[in-house]
């Protein structure tokens, strides 16, 4: 085997030229891949003991993409295009040799050899539109060609990928292999030697023709998909680069694709998304763990409150095979909470997303019980009650005389100061935070809160769980309300002021969902409940929350909060709100105005940046995109714009800072105070980083 770059190696099988690609840990098509392929590709039909070509990949992955590292930095080697120009025009046939995941670039490339074969766990997709881009090497326009104008709509917009036996069905793949990938490959190869025939894709045209013959499509697929991407560029240009693909001659097709791909890579959002990329895998690091810390193995979990989060919380576990005990203090509320468990399975069996045997399967992994003695075999256990301080310690207590050595004792407490709590057992080193976000089976973040005490053994089991489960886990100190709630309390602040000073609530929530978030500040408190830490008997009426929850305004589960709901939860504006705010305002001396809309997301985004950086000034987070990844995931923060950290890069520390001075002289508040943190950055004029 001879190597033509040092991530590209040379072999011949008797005629067969097999193109080796070694780039872990994915196998981007780096720059070294990228001349590989190029030169391996042209001594191969320069050979005339060479009558065909196979392209494999070393390791756990076909080519998965580009090398979005190279995006940032200026064009370096063989340009892609010219790669695929040089295999799509080879007069021997090339056949793509796929297991793992074909992705993006990874699949162009497959789409420009003559055929595919691939083993049966293969994935193929075009993820691009989760980078906020598009395929940009021909994807839009050879894909169709091979699925389907429907399908590859499907794919390019929903970035989701493929299986293997989908791929077949659908004529992307030639073949599936049941042996040896690479000997099966080649046998393939020998096959379409002998056939003299070199199938190019772009020469396709059959699959475009039921879209061209129906008119509508193009527009039902934007109202299909209306919703869901909102806000967002990159999923209206795939569509366009389809609508080319169907209504255009190949050449012209690749020419929109490519300027439609250029725009896209030079916007503000392809860039937020790309950050995104890197800090949802930076997050899992923690720098002080060392590689060779152990792990505790999970195999039974314990989880404490069968309520909203509880449920939630077992189903995460019971959801990739891990058996848990859930206890109530009665039989009602045990078999209530067990019942909404079943529901929601069944809900999803309906959708058709699982099996009636999984839904079986999933409550039988689920072992009720109103005896904390039974958690004694679990090897986490996980406190999920209501948030009080007392109740906690003393439930941390009693597991500490239950629970076995070497079992992790969690609280998914999403404010309370875990130290206390781990105090409260002789053993705090084993104590940990693991916040869940509501709904617990559907968010995908988890905080997880290190105590002074928890040990390293602790924090590295869990974060491992987190990917177990599939959560993004991000790690964070203790402080009141970690680091998303704790942002939040600034935002509800605001919202708060402002509804007093004359904004409406759904003024202030527009203002939020026309940014990107899926709902407004009141939206969100009315989804939350109104009445969590309110109870009638000690009820002052001294807020407009208070009051609201005094006439029975607990929110959407009472039909009422901030505003009136139907049955179908559709949220309606009334004057009760506005009437409270406006009493309030006149106690308090508050003359009401008119309220500009940019002034309402100024004075709710930048306290959030604010005291983000006094979170990393703090230490709480490790760095900043951490908090990025909180707020997409646990707050809806549109990940086209990266997160409050990156968002405040675009805008520019300085005027960040600015803004807080203007807003701290208009109103004499230490509020708006700018943190050391991002003082020091704008004056330096850097960046989160
Ligand atoms: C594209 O192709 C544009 C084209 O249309 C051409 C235009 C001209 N580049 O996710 P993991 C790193 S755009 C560079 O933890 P998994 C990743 O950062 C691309 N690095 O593993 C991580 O590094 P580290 C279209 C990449 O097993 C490590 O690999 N393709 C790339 O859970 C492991 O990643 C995509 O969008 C890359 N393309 O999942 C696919 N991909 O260890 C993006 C990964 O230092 N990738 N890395 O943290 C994925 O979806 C997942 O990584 C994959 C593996 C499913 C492949």
């Amino acid at each position: 085997m001879a190597a033509l770059t040092i991530m590209v190696d040379y072999s011949v099988d008797s005629q067969v030229a097999i193109l080796t690609l070694d780039n872990p840990p994915v196998n981007a098509l780096s720059q070294g891949v990228r001349q590989g392929i190029k030169e391996g590709v042209e001594q191969a039909l320069a050979d005339d003991d060479v009558h065909s070509i196979v392209l494999y990949c070393k390791g756990r992955t076909f080519i998965a993409g580009a090398d979005i590292t190279e995006f940032s930095q200026a064009p370096k080697g063989p340009d892609f295009h010219a790669v695929l120009k040089t295999m799509e025009d080879a007069s021997k046939p090339i056949v793509a040799a796929i297991h793992g995941t074909a992705l993006g670039g990874g699949l162009e490339t497959a789409l420009c050899c003559h055929y595919r074969v691939a083993v049966a766990d293969a994935k193929f997709g075009l993820p691009e539109v989760n980078l906020g881009l598009l395929p940009g090497a021909g994807g839009t326009q050879r894909l169709p060609r091979l699925v389907g104008a429907e399908k590859a709509t499907e794919m390019v917009t929903s970035g989701n990928p493929i299986s293997a036996i989908e791929a077949l069905q659908a004529g992307l793949i030639d073949r599936i292999v049941q042996g040896s990938l690479l000997a099966d490959a080649v046998a393939f190869a020998r096959e379409a030697a002998l056939s003299n025939e070199l199938p190019r894709v772009r020469d396709r045209d059959d699959k475009l023709q039921t879209a061209r013959e129906n008119p509508d499509f193009f527009t039902q697929v934007r109202q299909s998909i209306a919703r869901k991407t909102r806000g967002f560029l990159a999923p209206e240009y795939n569509i366009r680069c389809i609508e080319a693909a169907v209504n255009q001659p190949f050449d012209e097709g690749l020419k929109t694709e490519a300027k439609l791909f250029r725009e896209l890579m030079a916007g503000p959002q392809a860039a937020a998304q790309q950050y995104f990329f890197f800090a949802e895998r930076q997050a899992g690091k923690v720098p002080d763990i060392p590689k060779e810390t152990p792990e505790i193995p999970i195999a039974r979990v314990g989880v404490i409150g069968a309520g909203t989060m509880g449920g939630g919380i077992a189903m995460n576990m019971v959801n990739v095979g891990i058996p848990v005990t859930l206890v109530e203090t009665s039989q009602e509320a045990l078999d209530r909470g067990l019942n909404v468990v079943r529901k929601n399975y069944e809900n999803t069996a309906r959708k058709g997303r699982i099996s009636d045997a999984d839904v079986e399967h999933r409550c039988g992994l689920i072992n009720g019980s109103l005896d904390l003695n039974d958690l004694a075999d679990c090897d986490l256990i996980i406190e999920a009650v209501f948030e009080n301080m007392a109740v906690k310690k003393e439930i941390f207590s009693t597991l500490d005389g239950l629970a076995k050595d070497g079992a992790i004792l969690a609280s998914n407490t999403s404010a309370l100061d875990l130290n206390e709590i781990a105090a409260a057992t002789q053993r705090p080193e084993w104590v940990i935070g693991l916040h869940f976000f509501s709904p617990a089976n559907v968010m995908k973040l988890l905080e997880v809160v290190r105590g002074e005490k928890t040990s390293v053994t602790v924090i590295k089991t869990c974060m491992s769980l987190a990917k177990r489960i599939r959560k993004v886990a991000v790690l964070v100190g203790v402080c009141h309300g970690f680091v998303g709630n704790r942002i939040l309390f600034q935002r509800q602040y605001q919202a708060d002021k402002l509804a007093h000073e004359g904004a409406t609530p759904q003024q202030v929530d527009k203002v939020l969902f026309d940014f990107g978030f899926p709902m407004g500040a009141f939206q969100m408190s009315d989804l939350a409940g109104l009445d969590i830490g309110w109870s009638k008997a000690k009820s002052t009426g001294a807020t407009v929350k208070d009051r609201l929850c005094e006439l029975g305004r607990f929110g959407q589960k009472s039909g009422a909060g901030f505003y009136d709901y139907d049955e179908k939860r559709t949220p309606a504006p009334t004057p009760v709100t506005v009437e409270l705010f406006e009493e309030f305002a006149a106690k308090a001396g508050i003359t009401r105005r008119e309220i500009a809309d940019e002034e309402i997301l100024d004075r709710l985004l930048l306290p959030m940046i604010n005291e983000g950086a006094k979170i990393l000034q703090e230490r709480i987070a490790l760095r900043a995109s951490d908090i990025d990844v909180v707020y997409v995931y646990g707050y809806g923060w549109p990940v086209y714009r990266g997160g409050p950290m990156h968002y405040a890069n675009t805008i520019g520390l300085d005027q960040v800072v600015e803004k807080l001075r203007r807003y701290q002289a208009q109103t004499g508040e230490a509020f708006w105070e700018p943190s050391l943190l991002l003082l020091d950055l704008a004056e330096k004029g850097q960046g989160f980083s």
